[in-house]
Formats: C-alpha cells, sequence, structure tokens
C-alpha cells in the first residue's frame, strides 16, 4: 500500500471499513447512531428537510453514541448553503455529500477540518474531488437504490481507483460478504451499503416498506427514468404508471404530480401502491430481518477468509 493512503477505519477512526448509505428520511438518528454503535459509520440523510429539523437530528444523534458519524448533503436541497454552514457549526466531523459536485463548498469544509467524502458517478468527477481536497470518494454504481448515476459499478469501480490516489469506497450492488470481496477486489477500501439495512431491527420505516424488501427477487427492482433523473425503486403501481406516463410525453408537472409525497407514503404509511419504495438491485438476497450489528458483522467478518479461497485454477 502506498504510505500516505489512510485506510478507510484509520481515516474515519471507525472499525470496520463500512459506511451506511444515506436515504433520506430513513437514515434519521435511529438508524445512524445502531450502525455507529456497531463499528461502521451512520450517516444522518438530510435530503430536502429544514435546517433547524438536521440540527435536532444531528444533536439526537450526539444523545445516542460517542462514536464517529457522518452527516450526508444533498446538493439539490434549497437549503443547502445554510446547511453547508450549520454542520461546521455542529461540529459535524465527517460528510458525504450526493446527486451533485459540492466543490464550492470543499474549502470551508476542509478549513473546519471536516473529512469530505463525496459521492461520484464519473471518473472526470473523482478526480477533480481528490484536486479539491476530498479525503475519499464514494463510487455508486447504477445497481444502488433511489437516485443513481450512468455507470454500474462493476466497469466504474476500477476506472475510479486507477484514477485516484485518495481511498475509494464501493457502492451500488453490494449485499453480501462476497460482494464486499468483489469491491475490494476492484480497488476499493471500504464500502458503502444502503439497501441492506432498510431490512434491520432498528430502521424506522413502515413494515410494508421492509416485507416488500424481504419478498423482493433479482428483477424486483426498476428504474423510473426521466430527463431529470434515473431512480431505480422496487417495482409497484407507482413505478408501472411512472414510466408509461414518462413514455406518453408527460411534462416534468404531470410528473411531479404523480411523485409529491411517494416518499412519505412508502416510508411512513406503507401505501403499497402510491409509494415510492427506493432500494438497489441486491434487495433479492436479503431474507431476513436483523440487527444492525449482526448486518454489519455477517458482512465484514467472513470476507478475509473468503478472499484466501479464491483462485484461479
Ligand atoms: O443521491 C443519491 N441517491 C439518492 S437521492 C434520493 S431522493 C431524495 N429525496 C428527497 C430528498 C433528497 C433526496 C434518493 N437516492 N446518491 C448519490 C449519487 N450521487 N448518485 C449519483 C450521484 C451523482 C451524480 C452526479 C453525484 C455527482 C454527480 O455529479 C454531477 C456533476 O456535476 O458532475
Amino acid at each position: 500500500m502506498i504510505p500516505f493512503m489512510k485506510t478507510i477505519t484509520e481515516l474515519l477512526n471507525i472499525k470496520y471499513p463500512i459506511l451506511q448509505g444515506a436515504m433520506a428520511n430513513i437514515s434519521t438518528h435511529t438508524l445512524v447512531a445502531a450502525v455507529s454503535n456497531a463499528g461502521g459509520l451512520g450517516v444522518l440523510a438530510t435530503g430536502f428537510n429544514e435546517p433547524e429539523w438536521v440540527r435536532d437530528e444531528i444533536r439526537k444523534i450526539k444523545q445516542l453514541t460517542d462514536k464517529p458519524f457522518g452527516v450526508n448533503l444533498y446538493m439539490f436541497s434549497p437549503h443547502i448553503k445554510e446547511l453547508a454552514k450549520l454542520v461546521i457549526e455542529e461540529g459535524v466531523k465527517i460528510l458525504t455529500t450526493g446527486a451533485g459536485n459540492p466543490q464550492p463548498y470543499m474549502k470551508e469544509w476542509k478549513d473546519a477540518g471536516i473529512k469530505v467524502i463525496p459521492v461520484i458517478a464519473s471518473v472526470a468527477l473523482a478526480v477533480r474531488m481528490e484536486r479539491f481536497g476530498a479525503d475519499a470518494v464514494i463510487c455508486e454504481g447504477r445497481e444502488a437504490g433511489g437516485h443513481i448515476g450512468p455507470s454500474s459499478t462493476f466497469p466504474l469501480l476500477p476506472q475510479v481507483t486507477r484514477a485516484v490516489k485518495i481511498p475509494v469506497i464501493a457502492a451500488g450492488g453490494i449485499g453480501n460478504y462476497q460482494g464486499v470481496a468483489a469491491a475490494l477486489a476492484l480497488g476499493a477500501k471500504g464500502i458503502q451499503a444502503g439497501t441492506i439495512f432498510l431490512a434491520s431491527e432498528e430502521c424506522p420505516i413502515h413494515e410494508n416498506y421492509k416485507n416488500l424488501v424481504l419478498k423482493a427477487r433479482d428483477t424486483s427492482t426498476v428504474i423510473t427514468a426521466s430527463e431529470h433523473a434515473d431512480v431505480r425503486v422496487l417495482k409497484n403501481a407507482l413505478a408501472t404508471t411512472y414510466n408509461a406516463k414518462v413514455k406518453e410525453g408527460a411534462t416534468f408537472e404531470e410528473l411531479e404530480k404523480l411523485t409529491t409525497g411517494s416518499l412519505r407514503k412508502a416510508i411512513v404509511d406503507g401505501n403499497l401502491d402510491e409509494g415510492s419504495f427506493m432500494a438497489g438491485e441486491i434487495a433479492g438476497l436479503i431474507d431476513e430481518i436483523k440487527p444492525v450489528k449482526q448486518i454489519i458483522e455477517d458482512l465484514i467478518l467472513p470476507v478475509n477468509d473468503y478472499l484466501k479461497t479464491l483462485k484461479i485454477e
């Protein structure tokens, strides 16, 4: 290993090199603290939430854990400027960013001593983030749930690890220890996972959402694609109607009308027809609800022994 290349556990002062992917209105204080207490990095999703809500969540996390945790900022948030300052005021030590380029804020975060780990979906952005002082990047492939970029993890990851010196964290499509081993084989130093935590005891979502994940098979997710964004969700009536409307040439406003409130309908109401149940392609691997600690240990502990069994014969 190149000497200045710190491992993820050293960089973030955590036990296992696993980050919990930010999931809007799902990875709130309960899940974040559970992941951090279990030795991973819990990450608060801030999404479109109001700054005061974010401040309150950060304070709640600090009451529930003395371990490191991160905050994710969604670059399209209408509150992004205010949130960029709020995280400094609240003494947040680790930030991840999503769905855009955080370059305008990097200097103030670095000056405040914050570790900054942007999600990237291309080699070009990874290189740029390294140049602007990112401590690591999260390379997220199209297998992930939610808002996704154009490339898949398997081809994107080795292109990113070849292009930058900072550690690369793999995300998108990792659902068990074999997936972690594959990510390491492609040059990643750690992984980020979201979907596996939907099926945790501590995850604060409606039971119907958890059951959909448990029932999911390999072909159960679909990409709802518009000009605006590609979003991977579990197939249901809303997803089918949405894609049909896009095909018919529906306007942005019509599509907005269809999806307004759909995250809440999934997470809070468990509305199977009208909710947007975001999940990654690995949902098909998940068949039981487990405590967060067990999910993390099942994911990480077998990896080194498993890697020893791999060879070309
Ligand atoms: O952001 C995500 N996943 C998401 S966001 C979301 S929905 C949501 N709902 C309510 C409030 C907030 C969010 C569901 N899932 N993943 C990170 C991610 N980032 N995926 C892809 C990218 C990305 C894409 C382009 C990152 C950078 C980028 O750069 C563009 C550029 O300017 O070069």
